[in-house]
């Protein structure tokens, strides 16, 4: 049923608790495989191995946020479970060595560092194709073919070189990644900074809001409100990762902090300050809470939502 905020006994956590429940149990579901055995058991340990379901939860939310008012788990939870693979494939190749070379993610050793890295390459891989294919023949025959189709592609352009992967190709080239050896950074200001965090990471979640409701047929002007309320959350998002990186701790956080800085990696709090970004969070949280109260999203029909903004910038992990 579609929680509603005038409704008193609506709990974050519970709602949470329950959808990750349902998260959990589908993508295992969707990964009993076992041939080639090593594949699966490396595309099984990073998919089922913690991590917050945000991206799968904001899909959900936004579908009930603008559904019918019964059960719309079962429209959405192939695409929910369509993001995670994605979005754990793209933590795969972003931990390998050629990347950002991380040992830890999740509290455990990183793919690579437990299957090798050829390993790691192809199970990201096959995570990949895996989470079109459950896409399209998961998602139930309820749901319009054409809309279906809008959201494969979105997928795809979430994904590639408009998306994810473009984003990380700038991330890295203002890194000097790509130099080789040679000091060649360029220089970076706000609006690059905004630019290759709403592709890295503003992308994925954006479309997961977006699919969530265009799988519901939301209208065109719930649709607009909602890519503005994800890129806002997603940028929050990256802020909060980047302000987590100097002030959490391994424990907490399950990878290794200080990565950014020992990279000279261009994130918020490089150029802003812990303050900044703190002050820059405020007024996205704002902008994000006026847009659903605004914008034809009304809290009261959507307290999910309010609440998976909030959660995106108050995390400590
Ligand atoms: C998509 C084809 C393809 C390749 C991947 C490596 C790469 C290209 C992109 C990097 C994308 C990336 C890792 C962005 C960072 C996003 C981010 C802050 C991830 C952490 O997400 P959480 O905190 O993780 O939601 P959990 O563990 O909770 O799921």
């Amino acid at each position: 049923m579609r929680p509603t905020a005038s409704n008193s006994t609506f709990n974050f956590k519970t709602y949470a608790s329950d959808r990750r429940g349902m998260i959990e149990t589908r993508l295992e579901k969707y990964l009993s495989h076992n041939e080639p055995q090593k594949l699966w058991d490396s595309m099984r340990y990073s998919v089922l191995s913690g991590g917050k379901r945000l991206r799968a939860l904001l899909c959900m939310a936004a579908a009930e946020a603008f559904g019918p008012n019964d059960d719309v788990s079962e429209l959405v939870l192939p695409c929910a479970c369509a993001i995670e693979m994605v979005h754990a494939m793209s933590l795969i190749h972003d931990d390998l060595p050629a990347m950002d070379n991380d040992d830890y993610r999740r509290g455990k050793p990183t793919n690579h560092k437990v299957f090798g890295e050829a390993m790691a390459l192809l199970a990201g891989d096959a995570l990949l194709m895996l989470a079109n294919e459950i896409l399209i023949d998961e998602t139930p025959a309820k749901v319009d073919r054409v809309i279906l189709l809008s959201v494969v592609k979105e997928l795809a352009r979430a994904t590639g070189a408009h998306g994810m992967v473009g984003g990380q190709v700038e991330d890295m080239n203002f890194t000097g990644a790509f130099d080789q050896g040679h000091t060649n950074k360029e220089f970076v200001d706000e609006d690059i900074l905004e630019s290759i965090h709403r592709r890295k990471t503003g992308a994925l979640i954006t479309f997961s809001l977006w699919s969530g409701a265009r799988l519901v047929e939301a209208n065109e002007r719930q649709l607009i409100d909602l890519k503005r309320f994800g890129e806002i959350l997603g940028l929050a998002f990256q802020i909060t990762d980047d302000l987590l990186d100097v002030t959490g701790d391994i424990n907490t956080l399950g990878k290794t902090p200080g990565k950014d800085e020992a990279s000279q990696k261009a994130t918020w709090v490089r150029l802003f300050g812990i303050d900044g970004s703190k002050q820059k969070l405020k007024e996205l949280e704002t902008e994000g809470l006026g847009i659903l109260e605004n914008n034809g999203i009304e809290i009261g029909s959507a307290p999910a939502l309010n609440e998976l903004l909030k959660y995106a910038i108050h995390r400590v992990n």
